[in-house]
């Protein structure tokens, strides 16, 4: 059967939720984190959310492209206007990690493995990536777009993708409803979202820990500038990576890391 989107009963289920009314659809769109980033400037609503059948130009951080063919895959951006510091913005990008997280589970059983910062794995391979992006002043933000892109029934990737990435059907062997997988993890987005202001921030970073292998003891390299290698060794109280090097504790702030 056909994996659609069901756009009423899907806004039915986030009655209780800032995305309730706020849901656009696109069969086919260039990249929905564009789309999103042009809208909130035109000023749209905090909650607004836009996803898409097929993105045709779907990017990942800096260059990056982002695969992302019709019938197979989950791109959706979620406009959001937090009232948190610009200097707190990774807790809301660490927290979608942990939302997506917990909606896989819900819906598949399947426990994923998160890389720091935002990638979701199943052992080497990545089924979900995330890229946040920031309109703020030194002060305050003025919007942020969280996008999500999760690979859900795809049954093989382009021979540039081959070793690296996975869906939730290669890793289960059947397929999953979109549907499902959106709903879960929109409403799992709107409880880490809302929990950012109420839990602390010990209490975010003890469950991140506890989710991913890569936090302690992973030998990586970090894409940093020129690079170096470490041994990864917790997380800084702003939730930033620590990597134990030659010279001593590193912390990462940009790039990502990769098994070394
Ligand atoms: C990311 O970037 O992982 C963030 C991806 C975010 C995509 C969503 S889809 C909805 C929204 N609209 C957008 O235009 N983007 C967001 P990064 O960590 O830079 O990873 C990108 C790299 O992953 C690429 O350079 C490829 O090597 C690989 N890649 C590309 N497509 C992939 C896929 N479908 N599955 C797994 N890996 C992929």
């Amino acid at each position: 059967m056909k994996d659609c989107f069901d756009l009423e009963a899907l806004d039915h289920a986030l009655e209780r939720t800032p995305f309730h009314g706020k849901l656009h659809f696109f069969p086919s769109i260039h990249s929905t984190n564009t789309h999103a980033l042009k809208q909130a400037e035109a000023g749209a609503p905090h909650g607004s959310v836009y996803f898409a059948e097929e993105q045709t130009a779907g990017r990942g951080r800096g260059a990056h492209h982002w695969s992302s063919p019709p019938g197979s895959g989950l791109y959706v951006s979620i406009l959001l206007r937090p009232q948190i510091p610009p200097a707190e913005v990774l807790w809301l990008s660490l927290a979608a990690g942990l939302a997506v997280r917990e909606a896989v589970r819900q819906v598949t059983s399947l426990e994923c493995d998160l890389r720091w910062p935002n990638d979701l794995l199943f052992g080497r391979r990545k089924f979900c990536g995330i890229l946040t992006e920031l309109n703020a002043e030194v002060t305050r933000i003025r919007h942020a777009v969280v996008g999500i892109g999760m690979n859900v029934q795809q049954e093989q990737f382009p021979p540039d993708l081959g070793d690296i990435a996975t869906s939730l059907r290669i890793e289960t062997g059947r397929s999953w409803p979109r549907q499902e997988l959106l709903i879960a993890l929109l409403q799992s987005l709107h409880r880490e979202i809302s929990g950012l202001s109420r839990e602390s921030a010990p209490a975010i970073l003890r469950r991140l820990e506890a989710a991913s292998s890569w936090v302690r003891g992973k030998h990586v390299r970090v894409e940093e500038g020129e690079g170096y290698w470490g041994v990864t060794e917790g997380l800084d109280p702003r939730g930033f990576l620590l990597v134990r090097t030659t010279e001593g504790v590193r912390t990462v702030y940009s790039g990502g890391v990769r098994e070394a």
